[in-house]
């Protein structure tokens, strides 16, 4: 699906606005300083990385309301730039106030961001380029995925992660978004709301999405998933069949002749907290280093995967040691999406 050389387009999104913690924000620097450029180079693609800051101009504050840094209510002045060296970091910025929709957080942020993401997404694909997406938290892929459908109608979307991330803006408890991006994908009942209705469309049918390594799974969302027939493999199906053939089932549900275009969507907290502790919804009995990369080898295997999302690394979190392993990981199953062989 590919045109030309290889080459991949990474869109950093340093994003935090679709839960409640501060430092998924800063994956995508870490993720880069890390070396991934370079990595990726390595085994023979071109590699686009535009590293200008983002999101600045969005009117809305992009500190978590619970974070101590959050400045308090109202209209506010806020220091839009933090990681860019020069210039843009004293830019003033009116913030204006996103109060809660209905049980929906920073609605109007997390809206505006990802139809940025989902624009910047659709370019790279349109150009014949991969676009690998580096979160920022998983409400990034109501935009990734939009954008990645824009250009292959007929994508199938396979959703690695110990969430379903499938509640809707009535069923979600947490009224956190992060949890709530296929649902929006889908066009399930409550996501035809405002903002996002102005720019996002459903883009996803049930068939077309495939889970790998659920383990926590809202009440709500396994009603959601049951009604709509979505297929997903939690790790008791990693336990019960290995997960070589949770992989082929996967693809055979999806991509029965391996003919349409993949779109990934990886949460690292799909990965056990053993190997990826520095996340910020850990949850135990999650797949193993190997089950994890085992999954995106045999995706770049296929050569269909147009698109990559690697979600929810949280450099703020724990010690250095837990954030080394966790940008390591974040890098390897990158490395590995994108053909990296091992022999
Ligand atoms: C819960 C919710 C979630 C990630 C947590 C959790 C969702 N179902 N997703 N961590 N990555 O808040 O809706
Ligand atoms: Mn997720
Ligand atoms: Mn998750
Ligand atoms: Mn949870």
């Amino acid at each position: 699906f590919l045109k030309g050389a290889p080459t991949v387009g990474i869109v950093g999104c340093p994003f935090s606005g679709g839960q409640g913690r501060t430092g998924v924000d800063l994956a995508p620097n870490k993720l880069i300083s890390a070396g991934l450029v370079d990595q990726l180079s390595a085994l023979g693609w071109e590699v686009h990385y535009n590293s200008q800051q983002k999101y600045i101009d969005i009117p809305y504050n992009p500190i978590p309301a619970s974070s101590p840094a959050a400045p308090s209510e109202g209209t506010e002045t806020f220091n839009g730039g933090s990681t860019s060296g020069s210039g843009s970091a004293d830019k003033k910025i009116q913030r204006l106030p996103d109060e809660d929709i209905g049980k929906m957080k920073k609605p109007r942020l997390v809206s505006a961001v990802n139809q940025k993401v989902a624009q910047e997404v659709e370019e790279i694909a349109q150009k014949g380029w991969l676009p690998l997406t580096l979160g920022g938290d998983h409400s990034l892929a109501m935009g990734t995925v939009s954008g990645t459908k824009a250009k292959y109608p007929d994508a199938c979307l396979i959703w690695v992660d110990a969430h379903a991330d499938i509640n809707t803006p009535l069923s979600t408890d947490s009224g956190n978004l992060h949890g709530c991006p296929v649902s929006f994908l889908l066009g399930l009942e409550g996501t035809d709301v405002s903002p996002f209705s102005e720019w996002l469309k459903p883009c996803l049918k049930p068939e077309e999405i495939v889970y790998i390594g659920l383990r926590d799974v809202d009440g709500p969302e396994k009603e959601i998933l049951k009604k709509h027939g979505i297929k997903a493999f939690s790790m008791h199906h990693v336990d019960k069949y290995g997960i070589g053939k949770v992989v082929e089932m996967a693809l055979d549900h999806v991509n029965p002749d391996r003919s349409k275009p993949i779109h990934l969507s990886y949460d690292v907290d799909a990965l056990d907290p053993i190997v990826a502790p520095s996340t910020g919804t850990p949850v135990r009995g999650g797949l193993t280093f190997r089950e994890g990369h085992y999954i995106t080898e045999a995706l770049a295997e296929t050569g269909c995967l147009v698109s990559v999302d690697i979600m929810e690394v949280n450099p703020a979190l724990l010690d250095p040691s837990s954030v080394e392993k966790t940008v390591a990981a974040g890098c390897s199953l990158a490395r590995a999406s994108l053909g990296e062989t091992l022999l």
